[in-house]
């Protein structure tokens, strides 16, 4: 049966990746590295230190242990600022009506995000109260894919894996919730979250009511 959901944050909840991709070309053009939106789009859910080193293995660049933390933080400055200017009108279209009728029929809700910033970006978006518990960047050591994540944040909500559907609009996202034994709504295209038990192109499409229809004796 289907108690919890379980939520990805940037593509799924809000758009955060214009503003990642707007740090990360900021350092980039200081640096003279080479980065563009479709190498953003392969940072999609992985960590901070992942998509730096995607990032430096794209330009052959090699530094320090201590340099690439500091670059990094740099990014992180950036993009925490940029944070500043969103509003509660930045959820992407569908989302908080989802959010809103999960609340309302009394299902479990976690975030399960691999920011850092989690808790900043739901607070702008004032959407902290839609969830029971939130798993962030801080919540685990390995991220996705491995399902360490969604993991925790089931066993916040007192959940089994097989009660619990992940939302989520990464692909190595979809490989964490398969991974870790939990049911899967994938945003996005086919070549991206074609793996997922159920996909939909964007938020808006996903109601509670088309996810009923598709899982149907789970509910
Ligand atoms: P931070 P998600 C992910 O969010 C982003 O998709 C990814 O691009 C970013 O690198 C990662 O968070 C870490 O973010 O630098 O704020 O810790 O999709 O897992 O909600
Ligand atoms: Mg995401």
């Amino acid at each position: 049966m289907i108690k919890g959901f379980i939520f990805d944050l940037d593509g799924v909840i809000t758009d955060t990746a214009e503003l990642h991709y707007e740090a990360w070309k900021k350092l980039s053009d200081e640096m003279g590295w080479h980065f563009d939106r479709e190498l953003n789009e392969q940072l999609r859910g992985i960590s901070r230190m992942d998509s730096i080193k995607v990032i430096m293995d794209y330009n052959k660049v090699t530094l320090t242990d201590d340099a690439v933390v500091s670059l990094a933080t740099k990014k992180n400055d950036i993009y925490v600022a940029s944070l500043d200017t969103m509003t509660p009108d930045d959820y992407l279209p569908g989302a908080r009506e989802l959010l809103t009728h999960l609340r309302t029929e009394g299902f479990s809700v976690a975030l399960g995000s691999a920011s850092k910033n989690a808790i900043k970006v739901l607070e702008q978006l004032n959407a902290t109260h839609y969830f029971d518990v939130i798993g962030d960047g801080n919540s685990v050591t390995q991220s996705k894919p491995a399902p360490d994540i969604f993991l925790f944040a089931a066993e916040r909500m007192k959940l089994p894996a097989n009660n619990c559907i992940v939302f989520e609009d990464a692909e190595k996202g979809i490989d964490a919730a398969k991974a870790g034994g939990f049911y899967s709504v994938g945003i996005g295209p086919e070549e991206r979250v074609g793996h997922a038990d159920l996909r939909f192109d964007t938020m808006k499409q996903a109601t509670l009511f088309e996810i009923k229809s598709f899982f149907g004796d789970l509910f």
